[in-house]
């Protein structure tokens, strides 16, 4: 006979729009199996491949189990087991004498491993804030998109998931649903059932624009004059929603004198496309009522990125998309969850606080920071860094540099992780973690309007620890007597929303816990009538916020820093303008290690079209080397049209170390930022491309 099978609920920890609710089958103490929740609205009972293995990542036999002592030199990857007494009493020692002198020479580093709001950005940051370490700028994914909401709608607000499957036409632009998004791609489909057209806007025929009625294949980072090319065309055939712009929006004269400037055949060059695509979409556009756009993150990773993301957000203010709960545009919903970061992260904590608050770090440029000496301006040199639910050695740009940062013999680093990783390898101490199915959390999602809980399924592997009771222990040992850092996780958990908010009326924590989700109340159409959450209150294409800045109230077009237009010198040495959006089986850098997920990514590829393959005598299958001024690295050549002529597309992010030389796409993307949020430019790249012989 089997022992019986329980069921437990669990939220998908990944940092994906869907945040899928799990229903794990236990037995034994192991989980055997992890399905889809049936009665969640927004997973309908399905998983995406990666994480229906799940079970596989959580026994793998090469998870962490016992806290880890660097023996050999760094970056060797050489370990000795040892007890977590010894092991928190060494980083205590460590970060203690840090902290009595230079608090700021320690900085944490974590992004979404998880992106459960406990097990995320909680007691971590009390205990950070409470040492006067830096601050860290957690930008290397969406912040300038979040910008762009933030200053247009006054925050990351937009369509409900559900709604799409009604509507009449849907661009998913910037955005390959198919690999990351897969419940949503579900209702893009019901929708094409229904009759909807829909359109893709990427420079690359990823699998999601393979399947949609059309693809506009752009040159990348010039997606801000694509929409404001759309928006000529809307003024000057008048498909602007008359009553809505004057209702609902400011600055619709100075965008029109702005969009003026953008006629179709300046936009068609900029973008590399025939002028007809721009004028019959945007004629499309405005003449169907029921428009949606699923923007995403993939169009925002260029210099212009933030007011590329504006320019498109006005789009759907201008028609009046928004009267309809099928019209509008989604890019990020997380902000409709009431969410309560001060409670969580307690800022207050913080020496100085609220004026004179330590220095802040952003992410992306890590290689620099760690490679700093320090001086005034800096501020002190980073002695100590603490990662955790981050891969930086694989998933920072300009990977070189970091891993030259990472590889100082005087930083002391600790690694929090589930797995021996690039950046474990060069750790002086690892820490096991726990899994989502070892812990306890809550989550809010970017893709839908749902909040959830996570209770384990199952107890913790060999001695992991949640990352909230690995810094209790840590505080504890340093001697901090803060009562903020020894809160249970269910009180972290709790004090994560604003229980008072109209959203979560009628939902009750201990509801909550027997369910595992429940719905946000929420208006069907959130911006029918309005209701920005802008100073003004109203759709801003003239932005009240960035006036006060001192810069440009209005979106432009930014071309990208490494482009002919942004630098002919560049452009010259290095044509190829190169991407590496995220391939389907892996999730970022997590999942790599899994074989059956790598297996089917098979090695890292360059695509590339037959034109700029010819020139190259570069023939399908060859091993070439890309590289820039940055650095180099090698991939299996498909010389195919997916990728359009002049961009090369190497899917990512491998594992270093799992890559036949040892490097990944990163090793040639830059530190550079975008104009608007501060986040990183992994697409603005350019990048020569060579037959290898190796
Ligand atoms: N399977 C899988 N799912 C994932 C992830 C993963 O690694 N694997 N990662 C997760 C994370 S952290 C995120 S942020 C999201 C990312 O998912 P998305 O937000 O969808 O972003 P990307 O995959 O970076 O890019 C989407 C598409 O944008 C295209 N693109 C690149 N540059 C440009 C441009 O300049 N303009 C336009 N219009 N398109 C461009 C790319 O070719 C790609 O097909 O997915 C999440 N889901
Ligand atoms: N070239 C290129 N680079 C990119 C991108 C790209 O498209 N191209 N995408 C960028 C984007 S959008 C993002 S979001 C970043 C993502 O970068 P990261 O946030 O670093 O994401 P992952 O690579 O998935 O690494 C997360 C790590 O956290 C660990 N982890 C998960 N859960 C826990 C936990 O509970 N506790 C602890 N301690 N650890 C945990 C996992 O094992 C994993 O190793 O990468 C960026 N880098
Ligand atoms: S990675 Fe995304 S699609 Fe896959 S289970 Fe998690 S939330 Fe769902
Ligand atoms: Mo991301």
């Amino acid at each position: 006979m089997n022992a019986p099978l329980e069921f437990a609920r669990a939220v998908c920890p990944h940092d994906c729009p869907d945040t899928c609710a799990l229903r794990v089958t236990v037995s034994d103490g192991r989980a055997v199996k992890v399905t889809g929740d049936p009665d969640h609205a927004p997973t309908q009972g399905v998983l995406c491949t990666k994480v229906s293995r799940y079970p596989e990542r959580v026994h793998h036999e090469q998870r962490l189990t016992m806290p880890l002592k660097r023996v050999g030199p760094k970056g060797a990857g050489r370990f000795e087991p040892i007890g977590w007494d010894e092991a928190l009493g060494y980083a205590a020692e460590r970060l203690s004498e840090i902290a009595r002198r230079a608090p700021e020479a320690i900085l944490p580093y974590s992004y979404a491993g998880t992106m459960g709001l406990v097990q995320g950005e909680s007691i971590a940051q009390r205990f950070f804030h409470k040492l006067g370490a830096s601050r860290l700028d957690r930008t290397i994914c969406s912040a300038a998109g979040m910008a762009g909401l933030k200053y247009t709608y006054g925050g990351s607000l937009g369509m409900h998931l559900e709604f799409f499957e009604e509507s009449e036409l849907i661009l998913i632009w910037g955005a390959n649903p198919i690999t990351s998004s897969v419940h949503f791609w579900t209702r893009a489909q019901e929708a094409k059932r229904r009759g909807a057209r829909l359109v893709a806007i990427d420079p690359y025929r990823s699998l999601t624009a393979e399947k949609c009625h059309q693809h506009i294949a752009l040159r990348p980072g010039t997606d801000g004059a694509f929409a404001l090319g759309m928006m000529n065309v809307l003024i000057a055939e008048d498909l602007i929603d008359h009553a809505y712009v004057a209702a609902h929006t400011v600055g619709f004269e100075a965008l029109k004198r702005r969009a003026a400037a953008y006629s179709p055949a300046r936009v068609a060059q900029t973008c590399g496309i025939d002028e007809a695509e721009l004028v019959d979409l945007a004629r499309l556009y405005g003449k169907t009522r029921k428009a949606a756009i699923r923007l995403n993150y993939g169009m925002q990773r260029v210099r212009g990125g933030g007011n590329a993301t504006r320019a498109i957000a006005c789009l759907p203010s201008l028609t009046g998309a928004w009267r309809d709960r099928a019209g509008g545009l989604l890019l990020s919903s997380s902000g409709w969850t009431p969410f309560d970061t001060a409670a969580l992260q307690r800022p207050d904590l913080l020496p100085g606080w609220p004026s004179e608050l330590p220095r802040i770090v952003n992410m992306n440029a890590i290689g620099d920071a760690l490679l700093h000496e320090g001086d005034a301006a800096f501020g002190p040199k980073i002695e100590a860094l603490v990662v955790y639910n981050s891969n930086p050695v694989a998933v920072a740009p300009d990977s070189a540099r970091v891993a030259a940062g990472f590889a100082r013999e005087d930083l002391f680093t600790i690694v929090l992780e589930h797995f021996q990783t690039d950046t474990a390898d060069y750790a002086d101490l690892v820490l096991p973690a726990t899994t989502q199915l070892e812990h306890f959390d809550v989550h809010r999602s970017y893709g839908h309007t749902y909040v959830m809980v996570n209770r384990p399924a199952i107890a913790p592997i060999g001695q992991a620890r949640p990352n909230t009771e690995i810094f209790r222990g840590l505080a504890q040992r340093m001697g901090l007597d803060e009562p903020a850092l020894f809160d249970s996780d269910e009180a972290i958990g709790r004090s994560a929303f604003r229980w008072e908010d109209p959203a979560l009326q009628g939902i009750d924590w201990a509801r909550l816990n027997e369910q595992g989700w429940a719905k946000l109340n929420l208006p069907d159409a959130p911006f029918a009538e309005g209701g920005f959450r802008t100073p003004s209150g109203k759709c801003e294409f003239a932005s009240t916020l960035l006036e006060r800045e001192g810069m440009d109230p209005l979106p432009d077009y930014v071309p990208p820093y490494e482009s002919a237009d942004g630098s002919p010198e560049l452009a010259a040495r290095y044509p190829l303008a190169m991407i590496s959006p995220p391939a389907r089986h892996f999730l970022n850098s997590t999942f790599v290690n899994i074989d059956s997920l790598r297996e089917s990514e098979r090695e890292p590829r360059l695509d590339i079209h037959p034109a700029d393959a010819a020139i190259r005598r570069i023939g399908d299958g060859d091993m070439v080397r890309i590289r820039n001024d940055r650095g180099a690295f090698l991939a299996r050549a498909r010389v195919s049209d997916r990728a359009r002529e002049g961009v090369v597309v190497g899917l990512s992010i491998w594992w270093k170390k799992l890559a036949p030389d040892g490097c990944n796409a990163n090793q040639v993307t830059s530190q550079a930022l975008t104009d608007l949020g501060g986040s990183a430019t992994f697409y603005d790249c350019l990048v020569e491309v060579e037959r290898s012989n190796v």
